[in-house]
């Protein structure tokens, strides 16, 4: 396995998002990415990658140049002290900008980048530690601690080498990630999350939702009750992997959320660490070049055991 990792990600530190009409602190913290990074070193999981710089072009293939601009001028705009909430290209009160917000969002799309590349020459098993997290970033939105979508823009270009399938696994459903492929017969985007009738982003992640045009068929949403357990978990996974084996793809990334974790503060799956172990073995059953893209999980202390659970699954292909 190679690791795809920056310090760059430290700069974007929002000091609070806003929750039911009030500042509420910010649940996506650095330490999140480090903790994980601490294990992966102690474990010898893998050599360490710096991300290469990529043209902005390639972001601009998936989001709208003038959402794009916006996310940067305005970013660097900014005073260092500054938490600013758009007003327009942001979906809700939980994406603040800061003056280093681009920067950090740019770097963290270098890292899945950097990780498409490597899978493309022919690299096995990637883990892109990005953050900022992107599955809740469309065309022309941030939302949700997501400005730039890392996974869809290593999708999009893995996508001119083959076919390839997003299988989002993070306690939320990727609102961004359908969106931007929903038309799209060469991507198929499977989603496994939290009802949200109940539960962010709200208005998206239906089963219904099974894609417009030539994307008829290939966007498929597993929302579960809110609670769910390991074995409706299982189940569902071996459902949902089916469907990957059935549209035959070349690559396969996966948007991995640890907010499924039983402990998470802000969700209530009932996910163990040894879990996240199945959870890879499944994957791996399909034995394919696969690219990890870190999106959510906010019980901080244990997001590296779980990171390595997945790892130690993963790697039994
Ligand atoms: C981002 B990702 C609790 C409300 C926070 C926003 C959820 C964003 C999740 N204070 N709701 O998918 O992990
Ligand atoms: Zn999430």
């Amino acid at each position: 396995m190679k690791i795809i990792y920056s310090s760059k990600h430290k700069l974007h530190n929002p000091a609070y998002e806003v929750y039911d009409m009030q500042q509420a602190p910010y649940a996506e913290v650095p330490e999140r990415i480090e903790i994980i990074a601490k294990k992966f070193r102690q474990e010898n999981a893998g050599e360490f990658i710096a991300p290469k710089s990529f043209p902005i072009s390639h972001v601009e293939k998936v989001h709208h140049k003038n959402y794009i601009e916006f996310l940067k001028n305005k970013s660097k705009s900014l005073k260092p002290t500054d938490n600013f909430f758009a007003s327009y290209f942001t979906t809700d009160t939980y994406a603040p900008m800061t003056k280093d917000t681009f920067v950090a969002a740019k770097e963290s799309a270098d890292i899945a980048l950097t990780g498409a590349e490597l899978l493309e020459n022919g690299e096995k098993l990637i883990y892109a530690l990005c953050r900022p997290p992107g599955h809740h970033s469309g065309a022309y939105n941030m939302g949700g601690y997501c400005y730039i979508n890392n996974a869809a823009v290593a999708a999009e270009y893995l996508s001119a080498k083959g076919k390839v399938a997003i299988l989002d696994i993070d306690y939320h459903h990727g609102n961004g990630t359908q969106q931007m492929f929903y038309d799209r017969d060469d991507i198929l985007y499977v989603s496994l999350h939290a009802d949200p009738r109940e539960k962010y982003p709200y208005i998206t992640g239906f089963k219904e939702e099974t894609g417009i045009a030539d994307g008829v068929g290939f966007n498929i949403n597993y929302p579960l009750p809110v609670d769910a357990s390991e074995i409706l978990y299982k189940k569902t996974l071996q459902q949902a992997i089916k469907n990957i084996k059935k549209f035959n793809p070349n690559f396969l990334v996966i948007s991995a959320g640890f907010d499924t974790y039983i402990k998470d503060p802000i969700a209530a799956f009932k996910l163990t660490i040894p879990f996240y172990k199945e959870i890879g073995l499944q994957i791996a059953s399909l034995q394919l070049p696969t690219l990890v893209i870190q999106e959510g999980g906010y019980f901080v202390s244990d997001l590296g055991d779980i990171a390595w659970s997945l790892v130690k699954g993963l790697s039994f292909c």
